[in-house]
């Protein structure tokens, strides 16, 4: 039987986690009544009250607004700290975060700001015995050149990233949109992944410019791939890791994924299970496993192989793997 101290305690990899998305009430509060801003909430049932979405653009919609309490470098540490004593508390041994730095300059916070106070939290993880490491994103819904912009400035900092990612509205903003920045990235020796949200229009179209002509290492949800036997054999071939995030998919897609999850399980590709944006969502890395588990009913032996996949689709060094595999 698989219990909730077997999904929490089962030492895994967070690949899927956007930092933004770990802000819980509790401390948007605090940030926002520190720094002066008023954000028309005083009570944690106030900022709760704010939180309805049923789809990505709702999400979204209320999600960026949120990250107007996040100003100094402390902040920024403050919040990734937090998130990675709730990452400890979910055995999580070794995390790939992401971050958005275009939601904060475009507000007028500095680069070297939201870098610098989220590397330093990296940094003390190491005493909390993860082994954390940050991804940038780029907001697939503003242009290219402002991407270019955001990666420009980040390339001087990239020892304190691992590497690029690709985020926010899908609708309309295919991966190729970005494949002069994704080239570039890879040339400076950065890794790349991308979302394929679920419940996209051209998600198909989306998740094979992705693996056939920019060349991504995972994609960040992207199960819909399922669709596509012929595309299904490449990524599995090709050992492209699948992140999947099941509450986060029940919100925006009334459905975890799991029957698609487990196809992929079964068919060798490299899928595993994440939290997306845990303050939002319902839960943390470990409620998202237990989740999925107790919905699809999984034998311990899948809940395992998922969170093997989840070193296996890291980012880690070879030696590390072994470790872990
Ligand atoms: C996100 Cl659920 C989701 N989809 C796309 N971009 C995101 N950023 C944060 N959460
Ligand atoms: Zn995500």
């Amino acid at each position: 039987e698989v219990t909730r101290d077997f999904t929490h305690n089962l030492p895994k990899a967070e690949l899927h986690v956007h930092i933004e998305g770990t802000l819980e009430p509790e401390l948007k509060l605090k940030l926002a009544q520190k720094n002066n801003i008023d954000i028309g909430q005083k009570t944690i049932a106030e900022v709760e009250e704010n939180l309805k979405y049923d789809d990505l653009a709702s999400f979204l919609a209320v999600y960026y607004p949120a990250m107007e309490v996040l100003v100094h470098e402390e902040d920024f540490y403050e919040l990734a700290m937090a998130y990675l004593k709730k990452a400890a508390k979910n055995n999580v041994r070794h995390a790939e975060i992401f971050f958005d730095p275009q939601a904060h300059t475009s507000r007028g916070v500095k680069f070297e700001t939201v870098i610098n106070g989220l590397y330093r939290a990296t940094v003390d993880a190491r005493a909390l015995n993860i082994d954390a490491r940050l991804i940038m994103c780029f907001l697939r819904d503003l242009s290219r050149e402002s991407a270019r912009k955001i990666l420009l400035e980040a390339l001087p900092y990239k020892d304190k990233f691992i590497g690029v990612g690709l985020d926010s509205d899908e609708h309309n903003n295919p991966p190729m949109k970005f494949f002069n920045q994704f080239c570039t990235a890879q040339e400076h020796g950065l890794h790349v992944t991308a979302h394929a949200d679920v419940d996209q229009v051209n998600s198909l179209e989306h998740i094979r410019e992705l693996l056939e002509v920019i060349g991504v290492e995972r994609i960040d949800h992207g199960t819909n791939i399922v669709e596509d036997p012929d595309l299904v054999e490449f990524a599995a071939k090709q050992g492209v890791g699948f992140t999947s995030c099941p509450l986060s998919n029940d919100f925006i897609a009334s459905d975890m994924k799991g029957k698609e999850v487990l196809e992929l399980l079964a068919k060798g590709v490299k899928v595993s299970i994440h939290s997306d944006d845990p303050a939002y969502f319902g839960g943390y890395i470990g409620d998202n496993y237990y989740a999925l588990a107790q919905k699809y009913d999984l034998t311990k032996e899948q809940i395992v192989a998922l969170a093997k996949n989840s070193f296996a689709a890291s980012w880690i060094s070879e030696q590390q793997k072994a470790f872990y595999l």
